[in-house]
């Protein structure tokens, strides 16, 4: 078996979400919007896919790195081919990024899935068939009703936990461009009102603005102690593992999770982990170049009695968490009271991450990532 074609399609969709300038996730009105579809196939006509973001996937990287390490390839080989990129990445002038590397790699897991007859999570260690999720909210932002105010925040988590079923909750704050953002204290006012709307015992988290100083982020973790909040993410440059350090020494009874999107994959996590500059490593394929580095970062974890917190959702992702022991929870959203998450988007037959009344996502048993993908829609909305 060899791999004989990697081509990628761009495709138009409508979608009620949007970016701001920084890049975070709003609600928004209908309007057009661009993925693509990268899919690997072999000379014996199997084929795997996914859905990446067009820059990621454009037809000069694939023609100048992706093709040649891939083409001709065993995909089962996906060590090889995954090293064969990832060297490829010092010479290429930032071009190879590891998003590209990620995409690569998601589309090849799910070659090797459907090839082997196998759910990619039970090929990489098929350790649960279900796990709990949490409701991860968007950002922050200033919409009458949205996410404006820590009271809002409040009622939004009640239906998480009370109407939808979510065991567990984590904020995103208020970041810049929203006005007034960043604000550590009412980024505090939020947090605050969820534990009292939820009660004592439900497991909390948070995102804040990812600037903070180490002044501002010690007074905020030193009340998320109080409110026994589970864990709390980036909340400063992760370029700076010695300020991480500082503050994970300083709080005893929080846990300091990352780094989320630090470059540097698997070996990054490592020197945090080996320098106490974080309780509880973080991974997602998007940030760390795959399923490769991250169940690398996973297992390497897991040697120093650390749990690894998946960053994100997704199929690539919930290979992941299937797969490995040592993680608390499936990270399901950006959530928000005006976006219905549970809704396909129109290029799928069913959303990736379905979840049952009691908050658990179940992990398909469909050969590949158990993406489920209206193909005929793709090839009918091609840019
Ligand atoms: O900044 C954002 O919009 C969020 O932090 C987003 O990147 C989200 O994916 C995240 O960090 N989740 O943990
Ligand atoms: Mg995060």
């Amino acid at each position: 078996m060899k791999i004989e074609r990697v081509e990628a399609k761009t495709f138009s969709y409508i979608t009620n979400q949007s970016r701001d300038t920084d890049g975070h996730s709003h609600p928004g009105p209908d309007s057009p919007a661009t993925t693509a579809i990268l899919t690997i196939t072999c000379d014996d006509g199997t084929s795997g896919h996914v859905i990446a973001r067009p820059g990621d996937v454009e037809e000069n990287l694939l023609k100048a790195f992706v093709r040649p390490v891939l083409v001709g390839a065993d995909p089962m080989g996906h060590e090889a081919i995954w090293q064969g990129l990832y060297k490829w990445q010092r010479g290429s002038a930032a071009k190879l990024t590891d998003r590209v590397l990620c995409a690569v790699d998601l589309a090849l897991w799910d070659l090797i899935g459907k090839a082997c007859g196998q759910p990619v999570w039970k090929l990489l260690g098929g350790y649960r068939d279900k796990i709990l999720a949490y409701g991860s909210t968007m950002c922050g932002d200033d919409l009458k009703g949205g996410l404006a105010t820590p009271d809002d925040y409040a009622r939004f988590a009640e239906w998480l936990v009370n109407v939808r079923g979510y065991k567990a909750v984590k904020l995103h704050g208020w970041m810049p461009p929203v006005p007034g953002a960043p604000d550590v204290r009412k980024d505090y006012a939020a947090c605050a009102a969820v534990r009292e709307a939820l009660g004592p015992d439900i497991p909390l988290m948070l995102d804040p603005n990812h600037w903070y100083s180490r002044t501002d982020s010690l007074w905020l973790c030193q009340r998320l102690e109080e409110l026994n909040y589970f864990w709390i993410e980036e909340m400063m440059e992760e370029a700076s593992m010695s300020s991480y350090q500082w503050l994970t020494s300083k709080t005893p009874r929080l846990n300091i999770c990352g780094p989320e999107s630090m470059t540097g994959k698997h070996w990054t996590r490592a020197e945090w982990a080996a320098n106490g500059a974080c309780d509880m490593l973080r991974t997602g394929v998007w940030d760390v170049g795959g399923i490769g580095p991250a169940m690398k970062t996973a297992k390497m974890a897991e040697s120093f009695h650390m749990s690894c917190e998946v960053h994100g959702t997704g199929a690539g992702n919930m290979a992941v968490v299937a797969a490995i022991p040592n993680t608390n929870f499936y990270e399901r959203g950006l959530l928000h009271p005006f976006v219905d998450y549970d809704q396909p988007r129109q290029y799928q037959n069913r959303i990736d991450d379905e979840m049952d009344a009691d908050g658990y996502v179940h992990f398909s048993q469909a050969p590949g990532l158990g993406q489920d993908l209206n193909l005929a829609y793709i090839e009918a909305n091609l840019v």
